[in-house]
């Protein structure tokens, strides 16, 4: 499924940081705007523990993610809409993805330079926003609008550094809150440049530093915020050679299920077994879920749901 999240952004907010530490590969940081031009696309697993369990459970030699696409976009600067900075250019780089991961700046660190001299980030938001809608305005093809398009808004902070004050003490925050509240918004709050630092890290390592940090799990959150932005969850199959998360979009039946395995389990669809994961962990076995009642036969009409375990049985 090539579905994938654009990182969209003021110049020099982090969104390469934030690209690198996601998909962990070289791309240019610099302190200055306009590093990136050209859009570099990369490969994310989506973190799950249900997953995670299952291999384990199953003993699968291998475990395998689901995974969605980010793209490190160019900045974008007021009037580029009309093409500032390249603007037109960076536009349709918008215009190919299917969600925006919109990097908004919360720290106040004055080495790394801002276009906007001070931190505010509603200020921020809207003018990119207002770019995206100016540029709808001018294009004649309607299907593909830019503010249409799904909106996840990343405050990138300085973990021990100045940052907006993330209270109602704080007017910018306040004022920031009731925005994504009055446009149905979610937003993550991550540092990346930490995340960066920490992307070649195994996990238990990541923890314990995260911890001594006193950094959330912000970036793991980010990638399943992105994944559900794009409408999209996870059905499983386990076993002993694999456990794997499926891609699907949400509201999916079973035989559209099927088909993410292999576009015949569509047409030769007979039968789905079924079984949410967690139950599954609690019978033991397949044999002993099967054995207890708790495996379901689900037909064509089914619509899965997210954490499913799922056995096809096809023509
Ligand atoms: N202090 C601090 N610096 C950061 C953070 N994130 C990014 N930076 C720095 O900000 C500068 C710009 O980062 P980039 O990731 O290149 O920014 P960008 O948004 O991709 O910039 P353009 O491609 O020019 O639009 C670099 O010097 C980064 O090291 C952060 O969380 N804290
Ligand atoms: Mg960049």
């Amino acid at each position: 499924m090539q579905l994938s999240v654009g990182i969209v952004g003021l110049p020099n907010v982090g969104k390469s940081t934030l690209f690198q530490a996601l998909t962990k590969k070289s791309v240019l940081i610099a302190n200055y705007p306009f590093a990136t031009i050209d859009p570099s696309v990369g490969v994310v697993a989506v973190p799950d523990t249900r997953r995670e369990k299952l291999a384990a459970f199953s003993q699968s030699k291998k475990d395998i993610p689901a995974a969605i696409e980010f793209v490190d976009i160019a900045g974008l600067v007021r009037g580029a809409s009309e093409g500032e900075g390249l603007g037109n250019q960076f536009l349709s780089h918008i215009r190919e993805v299917s969600a925006i991961a919109h990097v908004v700046r919360i720290f106040e660190n004055t080495n790394i330079a801002q276009v906007n001299d001070t931190i505010d980030p509603l200020r921020d938001i809207e003018l990119i926003n207002t770019e995206l809608q100016l540029a709808d305005i001018e294009t004649k093809d309607k299907t593909r609008l830019l503010a249409g398009k799904p909106v996840l808004y990343v405050l990138n902070k300085e973990s021990g550094g100045h940052n907006l004050d993330e209270t109602p003490s704080d007017e910018r925050w306040v004022r920031l809150v009731e925005y994504f509240k009055q446009h149905n918004a979610t937003y993550v709050v991550v540092d990346a440049n930490v995340e960066n630092d920490l992307r070649d890290l195994h996990t238990e390592d990541k923890v314990a530093f995260r911890q001594e940090l006193g950094v959330d799990d912000g970036i793991n959150g980010l990638i399943r915020a992105s994944y559900a932005l794009l409408g999209l969850m996870s059905f499983f199959t386990t076993g002993k050679d694999e456990t794997r998360a499926w891609t699907i979009e949400r509201g999916s039946t079973a035989p559209q299920a099927g088909a993410a395995i292999h576009t015949d389990f569509k047409d030769k669809f007979i039968r789905a077994e079924v079984i949410m994961w967690d139950k599954l962990l609690e019978a033991g076995s397949w044999a002993k879920a099967r054995e207890l009642g708790l495996i379901r036969t689900e037909g064509k009409e089914y619509i899965v749901k997210d954490g499913d375990t799922i056995e096809f049985l096809h023509g």
